[in-house]
């Protein structure tokens, strides 16, 4: 008899024990979703050589600030549409003179540290507008206008294997 009544108390306690932990907080998923401008996520197209990806922005208007640092261009990658005018402010925010220049439109604007300087251009109906900096290119100092129907952005379109990024 006695033996029975322990027996009672343990699976007594046990269930007591058992309920009280069974009330876990499960709310604890806190979604951030970041909505700025400028997203760091995967490039759009894929540049050759090294890129210091600091994000890809989406031309909203006909106005772009561009920072330039040591050495990079931020944002990197700019979606645009088909033969979009462009006032482009440069800011040159590292310890390094830069360029931005674009082969493709004869730009090669050089901005001194702690300057800004204006660029006007415009766009090709379609493909990739590659930019970069004169001087750091190598190191990893350059960007892109990405325009409709460039290549590499589509679904389905077979890239390279990734290249290492960031690494300094
Ligand atoms: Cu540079």
């Amino acid at each position: 008899m006695r033996k029975m009544l322990i027996a009672v108390a343990i699976v007594a306690l046990v269930g007591t024990v058992g309920c009280g932990k069974s009330k876990k907080s499960s709310n604890s998923t806190a979604t951030t979703a970041a909505s700025g401008a400028t997203t760091t996520e995967a490039p759009p197209v894929t540049l050759e050589g090294t890129v210091n990806n600091k994000g890809t922005t989406t031309l909203s208007g006909g106005a772009l600030t561009v920072t330039q640092q040591d050495f990079s261009f931020s944002p990197t990658f700019v979606k645009a549409g088909a033969g979009a005018t462009i006032a482009i402010t440069l800011k040159n925010e590292g310890k390094n003179q830069h360029t931005f220049t674009i082969d493709a439109l004869s730009v090669d604007q050089e901005v001194q540290p702690g300057q800004t300087a204006t660029v006007n251009l415009r766009l090709p109906a379609g493909g990739t507008v590659a930019f970069y900096c004169r001087f750091h290119k190598g190191s990893g100092m350059q960007g892109a206008f990405v325009l409709p129907g460039s290549s590499g952005s589509g679904p389905g379109t077979t890239q390279p294997a990734p290249s290492p990024q960031g690494g300094y």
